[in-house]
């Protein structure tokens, strides 16, 4: 009776042991404990802007704070930046969540949701020429969790 039992449980085991470590393989998040994990989105740039940088995604429980860190912009030009659906291959062009506009290079804004609920959606954020030129995309980087790779 002894033998069935260890191997079903050791089968058990390697199961779940082979879906964590896909997991984990997937999901390059830094946790530090309770709340505060983060994850970094690469935005590369588009439409040959020479705009590039990163986003900076951080757990705030129900609220996801976002900073988009951008080089190679226009000074003192205000671009707006949001969440959207899709990929940045394919974007629907309605936002989703609204960020503060990028000013020389920067934005942070929190966002009413959670940076898991975030990571399961199909979401990237992007930034705009400007408020006259919305339909120019200058960046933009999806939000996955494998996004947060280096
Ligand atoms: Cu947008």
């Amino acid at each position: 009776m002894k033998v069935p039992l260890f191997a079903g449980v050791a089968m058990l085991a390697a199961v779940g042991g082979l879906a964590f470590a896909q997991q984990s393989a997937a999901a390059d998040t830094k946790s530090n404990g309770a709340g505060g994990e983060a994850v970094t989105v690469r935005l590369a740039p588009e439409n040959k802007s020479g705009e590039s940088g990163t986003a900076k995604l951080t757990s705030q429980g129900d609220q996801t704070k976002v900073e988009i860190s951008l080089k190679g912009g226009p000074k003192g030009v205000s671009q707006p930046a949001h969440i959207h659906e899709g990929t940045c291959a394919k974007l629907d062009p309605k936002p989703k969540y609204g960020l503060e506009n990028v000013v020389d290079g920067k934005s942070t804004t929190e966002v009413p949701v959670s940076l898991d609920a975030l990571l399961k959606e199909k979401v990237a954020i992007n930034v705009h020429k400007s408020g006259n030129e919305i339909k120019t995309y200058v960046a933009c980087g999806n939000i996955r969790t494998s996004s947060a790779k280096k």
